[in-house]
């Protein structure tokens, strides 16, 4: 025991006048005195050679020396820790890097923007594929095979290879994601259906090969042309403010019957007249109409129970209104001087 005793004090002379500058230090200091092999342990193995008598006090000792051993091992790794801080080109009074907030896409805060109205409307948001067959985008909205809307002039069509089964083609419309949420047959159905749709016209700073739709559905028993009216009264009160004026023109789609197109009163004049509305004191913004009774049909909606109104419009030429935008190829081009002058406030 007495031997212990001065092994100890030995040990812990020589670990007190200890000091390390290096993590490297610190390492072989663990190893030499904490380690599997270390003498720590190899000194704990010396309790078998205690007396029994005294071998409550010898394991006390020993744990307070383990213990010591622990400590300066944590306090050598403190210090080395702080000098690599110290030393280290590590400059804290330094301003942090600055992270620039960024901007919404102007088409994105439109398409929001009208997504929220209809969405206190109790209509959900549903998106399908740009990338389309031609049941879907053509067919099934009762446009039959040699319909103009699907000339090879306004459509992409995707080479899908000889072997393909059915024509591919990029969506001219939105609708074929209102047509696959009809196929599900679950009603009744209320949806808007934002998204991109592609035609091919020649580019300029009004027209592009691709724009932005969002469209709308809504399917039940007893839906009626006044439930058209009163829902796109409310939409266009909420988008251009209470007192705006609405009419209704008489028009055509091969997918509504009977079809209409909105106008609003003109926002910038109020209806005065200006270049905007060309004189006329109105601006349309969207078409609409109950859906004809064959595209019910096509999805398996029996048109004799259900009824329903659809209605679409661009997102493009609203948000060019609203923020003054005059070149509709601004908003595919990336520009950052463009885009960051948008604010979701705006
Ligand atoms: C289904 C049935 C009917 C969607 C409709 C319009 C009228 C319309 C244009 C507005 C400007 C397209 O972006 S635009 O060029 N859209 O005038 N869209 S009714 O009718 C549907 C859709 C889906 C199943």
């Amino acid at each position: 025991m007495q031997d212990l005793l001065q092994k100890i004090e030995a040990y812990k002379n020589e670990i007190s006048s200890f000091s390390a500058t290096d993590d490297k230090q610190v390492e072989d200091f663990r190893i030499k005195w904490l380690g599997t092999k270390g003498l720590v342990k190899g000194i704990m193995g010396e309790m078998k050679n205690v007396p029994n008598e005294q071998k409550r006090e010898a394991g006390q000792i020993l744990n307070e020396f383990k213990q010591f051993a622990e400590a300066k091992f944590d306090e050598l790794k403190d210090a080395t820790s702080n000098t690599v801080q110290q030393t280290s080109d590590i400059d804290l009074t330094l301003p942090g890097d600055e992270t620039p907030l960024g901007s919404r896409h102007p088409i994105s805060l439109m398409r929001n923007q009208i997504i929220s109205i209809f969405q206190r409307l109790g209509f959900a948001v549903a998106e399908g594929p740009e990338i389309e067959d031609d049941w879907h985008n053509f067919t099934a909205l009762n446009m039959p095979e040699h319909h103009p809307a699907r000339d090879m002039q306004d459509t992409f069509y995707v080479d899908a290879g000889e072997n393909a089964a059915v024509d591919w083609l990029l969506r001219t419309h939105t609708s074929n994601t209102q047509i696959r949420e009809m196929k599900k047959g679950k009603l009744p159905i209320r949806v808007i259906c934002p998204g991109r749709v592609y035609r091919n016209e020649t580019i300029s700073a009004r027209s592009h090969c691709f724009f932005h739709q969002v469209e709308g559905l809504y399917i039940d028993e007893n839906v009626s042309f006044a439930d058209l009216k009163q829902t796109l009264y409310f939409f266009v009160k909420e988008m251009y403010g209470q007192d705006v004026r609405v009419r209704f023109r008489p028009s055509y789609f091969p997918f509504t019957e009977p079809s209409a197109e909105m106008d609003v009163s003109c926002f910038i004049c109020g209806g005065k007249g200006c270049n905007i509305c060309k004189k006329t004191g109105w601006v349309e913004i969207l078409g609409c109409g109950m859906i004809h009774p064959n595209v019910l049909q096509n999805s398996g909606i029996n048109p004799e129970k259900y009824t329903g109104f659809a209605f679409g419009m661009g997102v493009e030429r609203p948000a060019m209104l609203k923020y003054g935008i005059n070149d509709i190829r601004l908003f595919s081009e990336n520009d950052v001087r463009f885009l960051k002058q948008f604010t979701s406030a705006g």
